[in-house]
């Protein structure tokens, strides 16, 4: 059983889709972020960065004590190695989909990021802030659909990878991008956002947050954080 800490954000995301799609035993804890219960000394056990999301594993491979996991891309990685689904076990293989897991993890998902802050958050509209991540924003989209030209997937067939970008993908329209000018990533958009897996992990969100996260209060939580936040 998976117990997964979990905020109904793309980052949180990538972790329904997966282990909805490989039918691992689950539980949601869920982490307000907006409430700031990411700082509450148990999380910050399991997730020193106070992020979501994060996971134990009670029942790890091979016995033992519980595992913790932070960070999205190693939490992927780490249950693909557990089920042995989504990477492929050959070298050749697995380096195609570990440099895109890689490149979601500090590329699309930071800058895309960082698109939302500010062009939706940030309490000054600075147009040089808002330009530059739409446009970085574009750049990305576009290295996506170059790579999607000649192939299903990613790093070929469905892996965590595509798992990791696409919720990063969701919001499209409000980092400024149009799918339509992207051919090949809004064929492998479509594609994903029709599997029942993804369905479901879409569905989990909406029982799980029913509210809107980023109230002011909630800006005044997530927003400004220093040192002082973790500090013991
Ligand atoms: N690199 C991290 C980023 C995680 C992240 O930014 N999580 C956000 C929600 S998407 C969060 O927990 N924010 C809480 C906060 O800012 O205090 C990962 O991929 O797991």
């Amino acid at each position: 059983m998976i117990e997964l800490y979990y905020w109904t954000t793309p980052n949180g995301h990538k972790i329904t889709m997966f282990l909805e799609e490989t039918g691992l035993p689950y539980t949601i804890v869920p982490v307000k972020i907006g409430a700031g219960e990411q700082f509450k000394p148990e999380f910050l056990a399991i997730s020193p960065n106070n992020r979501i999301p994060a996971i134990i594993d009670r029942e790890p491979k091979g016995g033992g004590a519980p595992i913790s996991v932070f960070e999205s891309g190693a939490i992927l990685l780490y249950l693909a190695e557990k089920t042995g689904r989504f990477i492929p076990g050959d070298l050749r293989g697995r380096v195609e989909v570990l440099q895109w897991l890689f490149w979601q993890m500090g590329g699309l998902g930071p800058m895309l990021g960082q698109n939302h802050h500010f062009g939706q958050y940030a309490p000054e509209k600075i147009p040089y802030a808002i330009e530059r991540y739409v446009k970085e924003t574009n750049r990305l989209y576009g290295v996506l659909n170059k790579r999607l030209a000649d192939r299903p997937f990613v790093a070929g067939d469905y892996s965590i990878a595509d798992m990791a970008a696409y919720p990063w993908i969701v919001p499209y329209e409000r980092q400024g991008q149009n799918l339509d000018d992207f051919p090949h990533l809004k064929r492998w958009f479509e594609e994903i956002k029709a599997r029942p897996a993804t369905v479901r992990a879409h569905e989990r969100a909406k029982e799980i947050n029913t509210e809107q996260t980023m109230t002011e209060e909630a800006k005044k939580v997530l927003f400004g954080q220093t040192a002082a936040i973790v500090k013991s």
